[in-house]
């Protein structure tokens, strides 16, 4: 038997076999992975020989990079030309003119993991400008360190263990949901999907799960159809009702928490004359006063776990929901004791609360970079805009940096950014733009040197997830397609002809690299107790499962046991319900303690618009596998599904089966249409995935595939955190009767000849 791993599960092969199985013992295996070897084998859509956009060999300066044809050229032309245009950039504009941020998630096996490779290389070449935070929770990464005093990942760690909420828990008030549509992911590797049952077992053991979001999806018992974006207000009613009936657990609060008081002031109405009662929050979440008061009634008799979905901060203010949710916590005073409290992505990757130890198993190492400018990740748009303008960001002022040249390796922005239009135009400022990547994605088709790289099913690798209680040895599967190349041999033979090859490969081959990782493995289990088979034993068998590998945490329990002796990094030590450095930097988007603060666009929505939901797809991990079976054979018509609710297609005037088209002053998109009443029906959910694929159609730039973030918002969360605001978006919508216009995406780019 031989494995593989993906961040989407974890598979078993024997020599000969067209396809995977899911790993023995899993008991919920992914969607996503029935796509995956058919997007791998898809050589439409491969890139199989390196390529240079013309444009940018006949030095057009980046004018034409997103509409474009590509030469094919030979590796040797191809890592000639790199190598001295990096050297060219670095001499004329210095190091921190290049650009190595590269988010994305790249694939699973920790050896050949795009980004580490990349930045090793960009380190050690002199320095990069890099980024911050990520796409799926920066407001909370900058948020928690002031809020919690301690990372967002140590928190995550923590999360109380799911185990311990069906046992111990009587209301579950899950805020977007848990889901195991999004549970079907993990980063690095999952050997086990335990969501999809988890959520059937609190079920049978009759907690009641509230799922409060604007779309219900496959979720079960009740549903609380919230209106998008205005979380916040139904929190804060919920801990108004509650203290207004005196119950709020002012022991607890005097303990654990600072500038309670301050925060009453607001919530009750004292500093702004406002207060945040059931009917005040009533009118802004579209939901029944009487509803918001006995819930508020029941939370104050019950045990409770107040749950928030990562998506809840992936919105304009996303700071505010998330800590709001915590004060409620707070108020209830259930935090510390097992299966209630506060929990902070439940579903959004499988994971998180996942009853198992933490190994810190090792990774490929990167050397410090030598150049410290960053920008925070979703920030892109703006900077390279902007270079030299300030920002606000995290309690500082910066100014973005003067980006010449973007080398981007496992990740897609032209897929994870919002408002692609207006990055397609700042993407044509820099002089050059340089990818790996496996297939022919938007980000390729609008670079300048493009190299191909294999996936993980064509070379060998180690799925070690420090979240996952089994290893395994990823065994080659197939050849690589056409002249692709690993990541590390195409920067092993760059760092050679830059004069720093020793400097990147030590002298080691993939094999010795691989060897050498599992020799500081062997070290990390004998610390935890426990031997590992050698090297040559392991890629033998391919799977160690680590044995008593059960764990139950409760989030923040040291901290509740002891608060002095272990106290929080926060200004306090204690949670901040009100922050005192925020308060006195008198952000207009981010106050002092929780607030209501009204989102851009989608309070009031005007006749035919609907909010744009954007969630996560079923069938792939972003814009990956997106050209395999499963995720092509869900599409209509070739394009991306979009659920209405039957009263909105009536309005509409669609129905199942139809394209639509989505548009605001930002762009427009097409999509197919299901109609299904699991989504209120002022919302349009349109998952974000398919690759993006603009063209001029009667004189209108249209993305023909449905692609959402042709029409999202691209602006900071707020001052604070400046993450990405990718929930937060209205659009309007109209039945499209013209003609179908092609996808250009399912083929490759234009390829011409050199002139
Ligand atoms: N509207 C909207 N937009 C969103 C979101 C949303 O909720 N709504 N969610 C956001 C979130 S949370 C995230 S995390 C981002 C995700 O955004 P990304 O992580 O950028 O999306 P992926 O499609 O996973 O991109 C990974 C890329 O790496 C490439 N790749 C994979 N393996 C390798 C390899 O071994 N070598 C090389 N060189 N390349 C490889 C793949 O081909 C793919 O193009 O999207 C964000 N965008
Ligand atoms: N299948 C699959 N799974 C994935 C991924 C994938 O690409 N595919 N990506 C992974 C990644 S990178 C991440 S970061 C996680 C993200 O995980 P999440 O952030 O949890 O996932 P989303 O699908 O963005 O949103 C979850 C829910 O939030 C709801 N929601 C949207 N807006 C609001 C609102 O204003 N209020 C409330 N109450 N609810 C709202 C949506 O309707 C949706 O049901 O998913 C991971 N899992
Ligand atoms: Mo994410």
């Amino acid at each position: 038997m031989k494995y593989t791993a993906a961040h989407w599960g974890a598979y078993q092969f024997n020599d000969g076999d067209t396809d995977l199985t899911p790993l023995t013992g899993d008991p919920a295996p992914s969607r996503i992975g029935k796509g995956w070897v058919s997007a791998v084998r898809n050589l439409d859509t491969r890139v199989l020989k390196p390529a240079v956009r013309k444009g940018w060999l006949e030095g057009d300066g980046g004018a034409h990079r997103c509409n474009d044809s590509f030469v094919e050229v030979s590796w040797d032309r191809a890592l000639d030309l790199v190598s001295r245009e990096m050297a060219r950039v670095r001499e004329v504009h210095g190091d921190s003119a290049i650009f190595g941020g590269s988010y994305g998630w790249s694939s699973s096996g920790r050896f050949h993991h795009a980004q580490s490779q990349m930045r090793r290389f960009l380190s050690l070449g002199g320095g990069f400008t890099s980024s911050r935070e990520t796409y799926s929770h920066a407001a909370a990464e900058v948020l928690f360190p002031h809020i919690l005093g301690m990372k967002n990942t140590a928190f995550q760690d923590q999360v109380t263990a799911q185990p311990l909420v069906s046992e111990h828990c009587e209301i579950m008030l899950a805020f977007g949901g848990i889901s195991a549509r999004t549970a079907q992911v993990m980063s690095a590797g999952n050997s086990y999907h335990e969501v999809g049952p988890w959520i059937d077992e609190l079920d049978a053991k009759g907690v009641r799960v509230i799922t409060i979001s604007p779309e219900k999806g496959e979720a079960k018992g009740e549903w609380w159809a919230i209106k998008p974006g205005t979380d916040t207000a139904l929190i804060l009613a919920l801990t108004y009702e509650i203290v207004a009936a005196g119950k709020h657990d002012r022991p607890f609060l005097d303990r654990y928490t600072s500038g309670w008081d301050h925060f009453e002031n607001y919530l009750v109405g004292r500093s702004d004359g406002l207060p945040k009662t059931a009917e005040w929050a009533a009118q802004i979440c579209d939901l029944p006063s009487d509803q918001i008061k006995a819930l508020a009634a029941d939370l104050m008799r019950s045990k409770s776990m107040i749950s928030m979905t990562w998506s809840m901060q992936r919105a304009d203010h996303g700071e505010q929901p998330i800590w709001a949710g915590l004060v409620l916590a707070c108020a209830l005073g259930q935090i510390g004791q097992p299966g209630t409290g506060y929990a902070f992505g439940y579903g959004s990757t499988s994971p998180v609360g996942r009853a198992a130890k933490l190994f810190p198993w090792p990774s490929f190492p990167v050397p410090i970079n030598p150049v410290s400018e960053f920008i925070p990740v979703a920030r892109i748009t703006d900077c390279l805009n902007a270079p030299g303008e300030p920002y606000r960001y995290n309690l500082t002022t910066r100014t973005y940096p003067d980006i010449r040249l973007i080398w981007w390796s496992g990740g897609n922005p032209f897929h994870h950014h919002q408002d692609l239009c207006k990055l397609e135009a700042a993407w044509c400022k820099p002089e050059t733009i340089i990818t790996n990547e496996h297939s022919w994605t938007a980000t390729a088709r609008r670079a300048d040197i493009v190299l191909p790289a294999t996936t993980p099913l064509e070379r060998n690798d180690m799925m070690l997830n420090r979240r996952d209680p089994t290893l395994l040895y990823m065994s080659k599967m197939m050849e690589p397609a056409g002249q692709a190349r690993h990541d590390f041999d195409i920067f092993s033979e760059l760092s050679d002809r830059m004069g720093f090859g020793p400097l990147f490969t030590k002298g080691l081959d993939e094999e010795a690299w691989q060897a050498n990782m599992w020799a500081r493995c062997e070290t990390v289990a004998k610390q935890h107790g426990f031997e590992l088979p050698e090297w040559e034993a392991f890629k033998d068998i391919g799977r160690f499962d680590i044995p008593d590998a059960g764990e139950q945490r409760i989030a923040l329990k040291g901290f509740i046991d002891d608060p002095e002796g272990e106290a929080l990094g926060s200004e306090t030590g204690k949670i901040t319900v009100s922050n005192q450095s925020f308060a006195g930097e008198e952000m207009n988007d981010c106050f002092g303690h929780p607030a209501w603060i009204e989102p851009t666009e989608g309070i009031a929505l005007e006749a035919n618009e609907y909010h744009l939901i954007t969630g996560q797809p079923d069938t792939r991990l972003h814009s990956q596998n997106d050209m395999g079976d499963e995720s092509l054979g869900s599409k209509i018509d070739g394009r991306e599904v979009a659920t209405l609710h039957p009263e909105a297609a009536a309005r509409i005037g669609v129905v199942a089966g139809d394209v639509i088209r989505l548009y605001n002053a930002r762009g427009a998109c097409l999509a197919g249409v299901m109609i299904r009443e699991v989504l209120r029906s002022d919302c349009i959910s349109l998952p974000t995935g398919a690759w993006y694929d603009p063209q001029i159609v009667d004189g209108d730039y249209l993305e023909v595939h449905g692609n959402p973030n042709a029409l999202t918002l691209d602006k900071g969360c707020s001052e604070l955190s400046q993450g990405n605001a990718a929930h937060t978006c209205v659009v309007r919508a109209e039945k499209w009767s013209k003609p179908l216009p092609d996808l250009t995406v399912s083929g490759p780019p234009r390829f011409v000849t050199e002139a």
